[in-house]
């Protein structure tokens, strides 16, 4: 064993000797360190052997603490996965699914799911990762994925939400980093042939949407991807037509890219836009079976607007059979806590949702342990944190947060523009000690008098980050004008309709689309509910340096993850804590098989009887501590052995039963 594979045995405890742990099993290739059950992931930056399904379970005992709980005890599951952009989140996320697929059932209908789940990955990618500075595969959408289970612990299929998909980067993408994946590989990697059905060129120098400076990436082979993500599509279930339909789109877009405007003026004094080059339109319009008059029109005039657009949406990866209770085994994969030199809207949603998960963490792990000690009576040492509610009530608060601003801006008659906006921010926030403005009449955090102009900064649980206003209004609003949608409604095109039921004549609805912010709070709030019904697993990764490099272990910045991360504080609750907890009578009716006093019938308090029990079981007793209304129990290994004797319990009786049923006979 390199240094200390689990925090909690770690001695003397600080944060030198827990940052000189990592870096000497980093050294030594051992990634995974542990917290009690939170795994802390440092991204290798390089492929190790220890991939292969049969090593993730010697590698992540945690995951398989997690799958055991499911299957015995019948817990929903959720596994959250956390860290900055590039810490390894997506890597995680792929080898937890990977790991399902290794420990559960081998039929042949077992074996079609899992590869679907497996072979969701490339496709999601594709449409929805993009080359940034910071990370060269980085998801620019959050993921949530629940995986079912039967009674026996197979997988029966997943559903997949999907979270805040970072469009603007369709249209536009920062120096240095790409479009989303999908439209590369597909220049890259599709045939001749089907380039020409598309009316795509294989030079990416041909597309407006396409960035030059980085189009290609080291170490990503587009064309190699390409076929995985064909194939995977077509694993998924999607039918050779519908992967034509898909890439029609993909190619529609870049054409869509190409067209430009010229104003035109008009008698009435009006400008009006008209297309200049009319054959990328002309493509387009045949791609899509658009006809060119009715899409021409429609971008250079505006009636009503109107869109509803949907965040999160529901992908059926496999249809569950049985109509019973599933277990649930949930992945969480989101975009990381990001900061770039120019941070917008995107940057501010993905950050926001980031608070949240930390929120999650600390409400879970560092609150409502400490708190539950001391409501059971158990002897308590109280750990201080930093709480980030703050930070999430500066955001989310209905009444003053700053998406509630925002929307209030976006809804409000009259001339609305991002000042006007940030205007309001400098009033309402300006004594918040996590916001900073120019007008901020709380300079604790204003350490440099640099801050522009149209920029604030929020002062988040892991840095500071100064966000430019432009632009704000127009996301959060989200409008797509009518007219468009229903010139797209109009196209013979069967997947374009289908993405536009509000250019539907027929079902104009003339009420306001709720705002990208609202809607974003929304499903992040329903997420974080859904968390809490579940038994949390946490991976936490960690980058160790800010080169995507391998074998580089940068100690400040690891220091700076470890600290916000909370990971010293979670080591000094789960030193004194214990991992299992649970009401006395269900404790003793699940085992009480497994000692003479208890069985069949116990006469006395439960809480007697459990003591028996586990004295009869020798469990030592520093294992376990008597709550108020519940057993403690230090280590989930403890209670793994109790369940393998209780079913070994059951076999016998079951042997038993029939022995004397063939007496019978
Ligand atoms: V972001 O928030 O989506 O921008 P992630 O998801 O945290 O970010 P990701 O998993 O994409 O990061 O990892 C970034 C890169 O690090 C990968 O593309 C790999 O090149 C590298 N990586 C991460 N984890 C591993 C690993 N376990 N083994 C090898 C890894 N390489
Ligand atoms: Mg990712």
């Amino acid at each position: 064993m390199i240094g200390v594979g689990d925090m909690v045995l770690l001695e003397p405890l600080n944060e030198d000797s827990f940052i000189e742990n990592l870096r000497k099993r980093f050294d030594h290739n051992e990634i995974y360190t542990y917290i009690g059950s939170v795994v802390i992931s440092m991204n290798p930056y390089r492929s190790l052997p220890i991939f292969t399904p049969e090593k993730v379970e010697e590698y992540l005992p945690g995951l398989d603490e997690a799958y055991r709980s499911l299957r015995d005890q019948d817990k929903d599951q959720c596994i959250l996965i956390t860290g900055e952009s590039g810490a390894g989140k997506t890597e995680a996320s792929k080898l937890v699914m990977s790991y399902v697929a290794a420990v559960c059932g081998k039929g042949q209908e077992v074996n079609k799911v899992k590869e679907q789940l497996l072979q969701s990955n490339p496709v999601l990618e594709a449409f929805g990762n993009a080359k940034t500075v910071r990370n060269d595969n980085s998801s620019r959408f959050g993921k949530y994925m629940d995986i079912e289970f039967d009674f026996k612990g197979d997988p029966l299929g997943g559903v997949i939400s999907n979270y805040l998909l970072e469009k603007s980067r369709v249209c536009k993408q920062p120096r240095g980093e790409r479009n989303f994946h999908i439209f590369y590989q597909l220049l890259s990697g599709a045939s001749g042939d089907t380039l020409t059905k598309l009316k795509l060129d294989r030079d990416f120098s041909k597309y407006n949407y396409l960035s030059l400076d980085s189009a290609t990436v080291n170490g990503l082979d587009d064309a190699a991807s390409f076929r995985t993500v064909r194939n995977a599509m077509q694993i998924v279930g999607f039918m050779e037509d519908e992967v034509q339909l898909v890439l029609e789109l993909v190619a529609a877009v870049l054409k869509l890219g190409n067209i430009e405007f010229k104003p035109e003026s008009r008698v009435n004094g009006f400008d009006e836009s008209r297309v200049k080059d009319k054959n990328d339109l002309k493509e387009m319009c045949e791609l899509l079976g658009i006809e060119q008059s009715v899409l021409e029109r429609a971008f250079s005039y505006r009636t009503v607007e109107a869109k509803m657009e949907k965040v999160s949406t529901t992908l059926n990866v496999a249809q569950a059979q049985a109509k019973t209770r599933h277990k649930v085994m949930g992945v969480l994969d989101i975009y990381g806590f990001e900061i770039f030199e120019d941070n917008s809207f995107e940057q501010f949603i993905i950050n926001y949702c980031n608070e949240k998960l930390q929120q999650i963490f600390i409400e879970l792990t560092l609150r409502e342990e400490q708190e539950e000690y001391v409501r059971e009576g158990i002897e308590w040492t109280n750990i201080e944190y930093f709480n980030n509610a703050v930070i999430c009530d500066l955001i989310e608060n209905n009444q003053n947060g700053i998406l509630a601003m925002l929307d209030e801006e976006c809804l409000r008659p009259g001339t609305v523009t991002d000042d006007t906006f940030l205007d309001k921010l400098n009033t309402i926030c300006a004594e918040h000690q996590h916001f900073e403005s120019r007008l901020s009449k709380n300079s604790k955090f204003l350490t440099d008098h640099s801050l522009p102009h149209s920029c604030f900064r929020i002062q988040h649980y892991a840095g500071k980050v100064l966000y430019r206003v432009e632009g704000f209004v127009d996301k959060n609003n989200d409008l797509l004008y009518r007219d468009l949608s229903q010139a797209m409604y109009k196209a013979t095109h069967s997947l374009m309709r289908q993405l536009f039921p509000e250019g539907n004549p027929a079902k104009v609805n003339l009420k306001r689309p709720p705002t990208a912010g609202f809607q974003f709070k929304a499903s992040v709030g329903g997420l974080m509910k859904n968390l809490q019904t579940k038994n949390p697993n946490y991976i936490r990764c960690i980058k160790p340096n800010d080169k995507k490099a391998a074998h580089i272990f940068t100690d400040s910045l690891v220091c700076h993850q470890v600290r916000y991360l909370g990971l010293m504080e979670n080591v000094r609750v789960r030193r004194a804590g214990y991992a299992f907890r649970q009401p006395y009578e269900p404790c003793l009716e699940r085992y009480k098989m497994l000692c003479k006093q208890t069985w069949p019938h116990w006469r006395g308090p439960a809480r007697d009887g459990v003591e028996v029990l586990l004295t009869d079981c020798s469990v030592p007793a520093e294992e376990f501590a008597y709550g108020r209304s519940k057993i403690f129990i230090r280590n989930p290994r403890t209670l793994f052995t109790l369940e393998e004797r209780r079913r070994a319990c059951l076999e016998d009786l079951a042997t038993l039963i029939q022995k004397i049923y063939r007496g019978w006979k």
